[in-house]
């Protein structure tokens, strides 16, 4: 039903029906694509902001990806009917729209690309979808087979939604030159001042074949007639009509008539994607269809490989072998994977949120560190001369901040050192310090140490009479934008990040010899802490905060929102609560937080709108940042967890993200353990019927932090400026694993096990003892067998 295919560079669903949003997703240098199991697809491409080339039926607003994306009849997608010509029977591969249950299913969802394969009355159909690295457009290759004992007469007809480009000016055609349809169109405005920027747009929807097709339908309304899309009246007919659309919703539909003798495979390929005109769509088939390189192969072929070859390069650090097989097969290869997409890509924004730009590049510190690198100067360049953040960071001459990154948040400034801590700790590139970047404006400059202390003065200085730091319209909840606006409410979670950012800040003074530094922040953290536990201690938990009005929430006297997670782990990152109070809200949280699906951001959700809280108590319950399982969250309290060795109910927690491994957990789920979600549903002690559905949102800030708790916590291969660091915190059920680990350009072959009467971890280095636990003077280059003995359980 879902296994992870023999060479693990697939993960495969064999219904349909079961998992009716299973999906996958492709990216490249400029476009993404969230391919469904069924065929329908949501793509993106930058131009520099994200455009469309495959709409839905009517005019789309542009937003951001959504949770939750919902199918339907004309949901944009890619199909292939298939007509038996002598029989009249229709099907459609991969399973819509005309949703007849073929014989055989697979759908694949790989690193590279993603396919099926189907058999329906003895016609075999394999569709593939895999990108260039550089150009936005799709390429996809049909094979058709003949299964059965007889000779078949069939159609194919290949079907791409092209779907309602504007309301200005919308047509498309056959042409016999680029063997291919073109679609044409205007992307509305209205401004005059606009018009210099949509000229330059590319407002045609391209589909180039490769084999010349007997007919083709440009115009939707014709193709489907009284049939409807699932029974398209076209495809009664012998040919397909060649029609047109003029200022008609276009549709990009080939028939290809074959008669195949049994066994008889034929193999198609096709190009799907934006363009400026038809000179370029002439150059894209020129390239990709006709050129060919010495060996004679063509440009298609080359940038599948190409692809295969720019996603191979996002692997992470750390290979695997546990007990628990299925947490091997994500961590080994979709972990690294969603990460690097994050890093390379920015989600593809112009303007990433400042926060998810600095922790998309802490996840790049463990593939790419001089991306990360690159990252982290970018955005102190943009840092205001007072020290604030800005909201967003822009990455396009021209682009400006959007959404959300115009509402005025607070916590931009804590993620620098927490997220330049995990570069420093991968490299110890304590260089990176001492470089000279400009501020926002470029008339006053600073090295990144001084650019740090100024944020970190900022956060110090932003705090009210009682030392708990102003929330304004939001802090890493975004849209908890009402508890602050009048400039008096306060974030408990942010008052204890800036300690924990403090004590980080004040580790990276002293290891980059500024002891004389180091003192005044810890000396703040200590303050904060102490702030902290006067005004928010509830007596089992911490609050989240107090808003405008003075009142505190987040606190069992409260009947939503009682309880928060993100002050209770990130109090046990920043020293806030003692061992008492660690346990106190542990409790708290495995009681009224943990579900079978992980742990919820917030409960009760709240169930109307609080308005001295805010639009985050307006989201459905149970949805985002309302009370869902927000996994971002959850690896941050996982985070806390391991950091002050609460092993077993971190990895408990830690294991909760992933879908599967049994039926049961992974139909609730609705997804494919191809990637972490942003969210699954919470508010499982109100409606638990929904709770544990996925978001199906691949954008998240999670997935560096999971990386982060395995390096960190749970195999505790954590670098330090002496070296790596063994600190491993498996939990009890597993008697040993085996671990490769890149690091420092070494190559590390790591076998961890428990044995009976060791007390403490001990290390082997080549069979030799090590100091510590801490792994020095690693040569690049080189390859070390390290044995780990860890006290047995029973000790
Ligand atoms: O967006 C994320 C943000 O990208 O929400 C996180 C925040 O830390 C990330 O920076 C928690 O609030 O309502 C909104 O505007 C939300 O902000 C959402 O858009 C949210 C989405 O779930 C997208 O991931």
């Amino acid at each position: 039903m879902i296994r992870a295919s023999e060479n693990h560079e697939y993960v495969e669903l064999t219904s349909p029906t079961m998992l009716p949003k299973a999906s996958g997703f492709l990216w490249n240098e400029q476009m993404m694509i969230h391919m469904n199991c069924r065929g329908y697809a949501v793509a993106q491409f930058m131009q520099p902001e994200p455009a469309k080339y495959s709409y839905a039926p009517n005019l789309e607003a542009k937003t951001f990806m959504q949770p939750e994306q919902p199918y339907y009849a004309h949901h944009p997608g890619r199909f292939v009917y298939v007509k038996d010509e002598e029989s009249g029977e229709v099907f459609s591969a991969p399973y819509e729209p005309v949703r007849v249950l073929p014989d055989q299913y697979t759908f694949a969802v790989g690193k590279h690309n993603i396919s099926w394969k189907i058999a329906s009355g003895g016609i075999g159909i394999e569709m593939s979808l895999s990108l260039p690295k550089e150009d936005a457009m799709e390429l996809w290759r049909v094979k058709v087979t003949n299964r059965s004992p007889n000779k078949r007469n069939i159609s194919i007809y290949p079907y791409f939604t092209v779907g309602y480009m504007s309301w200005m000016n919308q047509s498309g055609e056959y042409k016999k030159d680029l063997q291919g349809i073109v679609a044409s169109s205007v992307t509305p405005y209205q401004k005059y001042q606009d018009y210099d920027k949509i000229k330059h747009l590319k407002d045609q929807t391209f589909l180039l074949a490769d084999h010349e097709p007997s007919a083709w339908e440009v115009n939707q309304e014709a193709f489907e007639g009284e049939g409807g899309i699932t029974s398209p009246s076209a495809i009664q007919q012998e040919a397909l009509s060649k029609g047109e659309a003029r200022y008609e919703t276009p549709v990009a539909v080939l028939q290809y008539r074959i008669n195949l003798d049994p066994g008889e495979e034929r193999e198609y390929r096709f190009i799907f994607g934006p363009a400026r005109d038809e000179r370029e769509i002439a150059q894209i088939r020129q390239y990709y269809f006709l050129d060919c390189d010495s060996s004679g192969e063509d440009g298609f072929v080359l940038a599948e490989r190409e692809y295969a070859d720019y996603i191979e390069e996002g692997r992470g650090c750390l290979t695997i072998t546990t007990p628990d097989a299925d947490l091997d097969n994500f961590v080994n290869h979709w972990l690294p994977r969603q990460m690097y997409y994050h890093g390379q890509t920015n989600r593809l924004t112009t303007d990433p949120q400042t926060r998810n730009y600095l922790q998309d590049n802490m996840g790049m510190s463990y593939i790419k560190p001089q991306v990360a690198r690159e990252a982290f100067l970018t955005a102190v360049s943009q840092q205001n001369v007072s020290g604030a953040m800005p909201d967003g960071i822009i990455l396009h001459e021209g682009a400006e901040l959007k959404y959300i990154n115009q509402v005025p948040h607070t916590d931009h400034c804590v993620w620098l050192p927490i997220c330049l801590s995990t570069y420093l700790d991968e490299t110890n590139d304590y260089s990176i310090l001492d470089e000279r970047v400009p501020y926002a404006g470029g008339e006053e400059n600073g090295t990144v140490f001084e650019h740090i202390n100024r944020a970190m003065h900022w956060l110090i200085h932003e705090r009210d009479e009682r030392g708990l730091n102003y929330i304004n319209q939001g802090d890493w909840c975004d849209p908890m934008n009402m508890v602050g606006y009048q400039g008096k409410g306060v974030s408990g979670w942010l008052t204890i990040a800036t300690a924990y950012a403090c004590m980080i800040w004040a580790e990276l003074c002293e290891h980059s010899s500024r002891p004389e530094f180091s003192n005044e922040f810890r000396l703040a953290a200590d303050e904060m802490n102490a702030a902290v536990n006067t005004y928010l201690w509830d007596g089992d938990w911490y609050a989240r905060g107090i808003t405008d009005d003075n009142v505190v929430f987040g606190i069992s006297a409260d009947q939503e929102g009682r309880i928060f997670i993100n002050p209770q782990g990130w109090a046990l990152l920043s020293g806030a609560a003692d061992e008492v109070k660690q346990e106190k809200l542990i409790r708290a949280v495995r009681e009224q937080l943990e579900t079978p699906y992980g742990v919820e951001k917030l409960a009760p959700s709240y169930t109307s709108m609080r308005e001295d809280v805010g639009r985050v108590t307006q989201k459905h319950p149970g949805t985002a940042e309302n009370g869902a399982v927000y996994n971002h969250a959850a690896a941050f309290y996982i985070y806390g967890l391991y950091a002050v060795g609460e092993k077993e109910d971190a990895y408990r927690l830690l294991r909760k993200m992933i879908p599967g491994p049994d039926a049961e957990d992974l139909i609730r789920r609705g997804q494919l353990p191809v990637f972490i979600p942003n969210y699954y549903r919470g508010a499982y002690r109100q409606f638990p019927h929904t709770a544990g559905r996925s978001s199906h949102l691949f954008n998240t800030g999670t997935v560096p932090w999971v990386y982060r708790c395995l390096i960190d916590g749970l195999f505790g291969l954590q670098g330090n400026p002496a070296g790596l660091q063994f600190k491993p915190q498996l939990p009890s059920a597993w008697q040993g694993v085996k671990v490769k680990r890149s690091f420092r350009g070494a190559e590390l072959h790591i076998n961890m096990k428990r044995e009976p009467g060791v007390q403490t971890i001990e290390v082997y280095v080549d069979g030799r003892l090590i100091e510590d636990g801490i792994l020095k003077d690693l040569k690049p280059g080189l390859d070390y067998n390290v044995l780990v003995k860890i006290p047995s359980v029973n000790n």
